[in-house]
């Protein structure tokens, strides 16, 4: 399946860029999310660990990489599954059809911790979706607020 393409100012269709990064290890997901500037590696970026939400009906990309050894993403639901290898990001893309929580797991033997190498997708109808991210940015910002004060 192509990656999602979206049209361009000039008419042309471009690729989609990812709109989460996850980064797995041992023995937990944790997941990034660009915070109100829409960038990565900036001040207000989002991580959570072990929650990964999108908002339902439209495509997501997702970049996958791990901190440490070999694991697989898997969404048992979507029949989502990408291998991590170390040195490499990858990409995957779906469309989620129906709101609710899923479950997402490693399936490369890891480690010891391997059993319990899990977390949550949650997909949002498009209404929660943005209420959602503005709770999880304002928490963030909180966050770093609180963090800089003496
Ligand atoms: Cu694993």
């Amino acid at each position: 399946m192509a990656r999602p393409t979206r049209p361009a100012a000039d008419g042309h269709e471009e690729p989609i860029e990812a709109s989460v990064r996850v980064v797995a290890r041992q023995f937990d997901w944790d997941f990034w999310y660009p915070g109100p500037d829409g960038l990565f590696d900036t001040l207000d970026d989002v991580m959570l660990t072990g929650e990964l939400h999108v908002p339902v009906d439209e495509p997501v990309v997702l970049q996958i990489e791990t901190q440490d050894v070999l694991h697989s993403f898997f969404v048992p639901s979507l029949r989502v599954k990408q291998d991590i290898v170390s040195g490499m990001r990858q990409l995957v893309w779906f469309r989620a059809t129906k709101p609710g929580d899923y479950e997402i797991a490693c399936t490369e033997l890891c480690g010891w911790g391997h059993y319990k190498m899990k977390a949550v997708m949650t997909v949002h109808s498009a209404e929660d979706y943005a209420a959602w991210r503005a709770r999880a940015e304002a928490a963030a910002g909180a966050t770093t607020v609180g963090a800089a004060e003496p």
